[in-house]
């Protein structure tokens, strides 16, 4: 019994490596060429030159199969230095080509490139690209689309045809400008003059109609739209009147299905939904306009595109949906409450049960103290952000080069596990906590730790929705709520079973969320709020996963051409 037992574990054994060299064979090597240069666009009336990839805006699609690997060189011809993140991507053991600026790496200078290797390996679905440097993202951003192995098939019946939908945003004034302003003043950033959908801001705006994006549909086929907001500052609740939508993916990884009227879609967030063209046969708007509870100012203006049926008929109106308004909490929760994993067979689900490393985690905007209130934020004093109220300071030397070379001085080791006092974080806090400390410290994590993390939103400053967003990993989303989190009932109503996997979450209003995953990627990892004035004012911080005991769960060396950091 034995033996025929270690028998059948052998072949087992045997079987499993043929399949994977099997995979390891249709896995495939792609090549891309990305060049950073300024680009004229005529929008809202006028035309202005932005920071593009190669011209376009959004810029180019990378395409692969899951489990590919693709060479991206990027090339920068544009002005200042910048670098390149593949939001989503794991990059199992190489941080090296994530991106984040004095992060992973330094900014590739102008008339300089370097080539980065992005690994895919269980990710199935939409992700994204885009500068990852100062406000450089606005303008410099794609899609990544990732379809199923070669002889695997999507979880849904195969959709008759696929459309990217992009939510961006458009700006006036110079988006270096703009930041570079509110850092120099203390005060908020300037807020985008129109949203876009693949780049069009659409009807409602100024000198926008003759381009409004129009998607083309035949009658009775089902579309697969892979939504991705590459917008700064923003969420957006996103519908198309007369049609609903059945979500099948949210960053890159398939959820239990189900039909909706309207998406809330976080800064970072993708999500692919299917779409039937079962209407009679005419014009419907998509719209997308912003989800924003809070006090602090946003653009509150609306983008639409249309969806147009293929007849040579149609009805001179074109009906609008009705989404929930900009400050409507209830339906933007009701809508997040609804993701779950797929948790299917051939997609399963390996929720942390028991946890070996457990954060708390507040995250607050904050206030830097102003001498004669000469800064333009409240009070005179100027805005910032922190976690565990500790506001980022970023380095001039990347962490990840810092910490493989054992170098001193760029970043300390001490990110707290907890804040530094508890109080009623969501009720009237006064100044509790309204001055952060400055630093650039690192959380530490063993390799294999089953990691929770409890994100608590504060009072502090201005409350509102922060959408975190973890670079390495996806994690599954296990429990949320509003107010104060309790460690002793809270955690008895986590989803353990079935909770959605992501890379960005929606640290509610003066509520929590918490997180769990394997740190099972060794690596440097960003970890910072996907809204990008609150990531400059410092809410952000580095979670560095140590190397396991082999070569085969340690970091890759390095490759030759990194940029250098002077
Ligand atoms: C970008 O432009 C370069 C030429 O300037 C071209 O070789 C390359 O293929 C383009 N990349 C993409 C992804 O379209
Ligand atoms: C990119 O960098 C590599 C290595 O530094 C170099 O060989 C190559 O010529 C460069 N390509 C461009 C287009 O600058
Ligand atoms: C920000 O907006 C103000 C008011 O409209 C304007 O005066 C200023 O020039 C803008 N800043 C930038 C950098 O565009
Ligand atoms: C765009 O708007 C202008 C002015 O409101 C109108 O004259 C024109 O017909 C519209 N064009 C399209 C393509 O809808
Ligand atoms: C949107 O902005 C305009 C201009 O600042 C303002 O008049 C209007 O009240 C705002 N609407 C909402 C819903 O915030
Ligand atoms: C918020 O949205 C929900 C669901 O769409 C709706 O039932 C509710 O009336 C809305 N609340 C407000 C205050 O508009
Ligand atoms: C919340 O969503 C459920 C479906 O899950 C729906 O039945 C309910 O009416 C929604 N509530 C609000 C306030 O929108
Ligand atoms: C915290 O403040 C909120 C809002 O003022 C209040 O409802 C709640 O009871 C307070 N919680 C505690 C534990 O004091
Ligand atoms: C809170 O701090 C502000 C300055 O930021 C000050 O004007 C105010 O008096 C303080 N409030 C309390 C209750 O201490
Ligand atoms: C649980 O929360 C309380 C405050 O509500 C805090 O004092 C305590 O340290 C927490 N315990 C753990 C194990 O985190
Ligand atoms: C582990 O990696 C190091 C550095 O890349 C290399 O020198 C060494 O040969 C590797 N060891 C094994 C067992 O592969
Ligand atoms: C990153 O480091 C470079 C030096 O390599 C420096 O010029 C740049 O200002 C730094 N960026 C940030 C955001 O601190
Ligand atoms: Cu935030």
């Amino acid at each position: 019994m034995k033996k025929m037992d270690s028998i059948l574990r052998f072949l087992g054994l045997i079987l499993l490596l043929m399949a994977s060299l099997l995979c390891m064979a249709q896995a495939k090597v792609l090549h891309y060429d990305f060049v950073l240069k300024e680009a004229k666009f005529k929008k809202l009336c006028s035309t202005k030159s932005i920071l593009t990839v190669n011209g376009t805006f959004p810029g180019p699609t990378i395409r692969v199969n899951k489990g590919d690997t693709a060479f991206v060189n990027v090339y920068n011809q544009g002005k200042y230095g910048v670098t390149i993140h593949w939001h989503g991507v794991k990059q199992p053991r190489n941080p090296w080509s994530d991106g984040p600026e004095n992060i992973t790496q330094c900014p590739i200078k102008p008339g300089k490139n370097f080539t980065q290797e992005i690994i895919f390996s269980d990710e199935e679905g939409t992700l994204w690209w885009h500068a990852h440097s100062d406000w450089t993202r606005a303008t410099v951003h794609g899609a990544i689309i990732i379809s199923p192995a070669p002889n695997t098939n999507y979880p849904f019946t195969k959709p008759y045809a696929e459309q990217t939908i992009i939510l961006g945003e458009w700006y006036k004034g110079d988006v270096m400008a703009i930041i570079n302003e509110a850092l120099a003043t203390g005060g908020d950033p300037n807020v985008s003059d129109a949203f876009t959908i693949n780049g069009e801001p659409g009807d409602l705006y100024a000198c926008s109609n003759a381009t409004t994006y129009r998607l083309t549909v035949n009658q009775g086929k089902t579309y697969l739209l892979r939504i991705i907001n590459s917008i700064m500052n923003e969420e957006q609740f996103f519908g198309i009147a007369k049609h609903k939508l059945t979500v099948v993916a949210t960053d890159a990884a398939y959820t239990s299905q189900f039909t909706t009227d309207y998406l809330m879609i976080s800064p970072g967030q993708t999500m692919d939904v299917l779409l039937t063209a079962n209407q009679s046969a005419g014009r419907y708007y998509i719209v997308s306009t912003p989800f924003a509870d809070t006090s602090a100012p946003f653009d509150n203006t609306t983008t639409t595109a249309i969806l147009q049926y293929n007849s040579s008929k149609l009805p001179s109106s074109i009906p609008f949906p009705t989404l929930p308004t900009y400050n409507n909490k209830t339906a933007a929760e009701n809508f997040t409450k609804r993701l779950r994993s797929l948790a299917s067979n051939a997609h399963p689900v390996n929720v942390p049960q028991s946890i070996t490393k457990r954060i708390f985690m507040t995250v607050s905007v904050n206030q830097i103290y102003c001498p004669n209130a000469s800064c333009s934020g409240p009070a005179g004093n100027r805005l910032a952000a922190s976690l565990n109220n500790i506001s980022f300071q970023s380095p001039k030397i990347d962490i990840l080069e810092a910490y493989y070379r054992g170098l001193p001085n760029v970043f300390t080791k001490d990110f707290p596990k907890q804040p530094p006092y508890y109080f009623n974080f969501t009720g009237t806090v006064g100044n509790n906590t309204i001055y952060p400390s400055l630093g650039t410290k690192a959380l530490i994590v063993n390799y294999n730790d089953s990691v929770e993390i409890v994100f608590q939103g504060t009072n502090v400053g201005a409350a509102e929705n922060h959408p975190m967003h973890l670079h390495g990993y996806s994690f599954y989303v296990v429990g949320t709520g509003s107010g104060n989190f309790n460690n002793k009932t809270d955690p008895k109503s986590y989803n353990l079973k079935d909770p959605p996997l992501v890379n960005t979450v929606g640290v509610p209003k003066n509520g929590w969320v918490t997180i769990r995953f394997i740190a099972n990627n060794p690596g440097v990892w960003f970890m910072h709020c996907h809204l990008e004035r609150h990531a400059s004012w410092g809410m952000n911080t580095v979670l560095i996963v140590q190397n396991g005991s082999t070569n085969a769960t340690s970091i890759r060396p390095p490759p030759k051409h990194m940029p250098p950091c002077s």
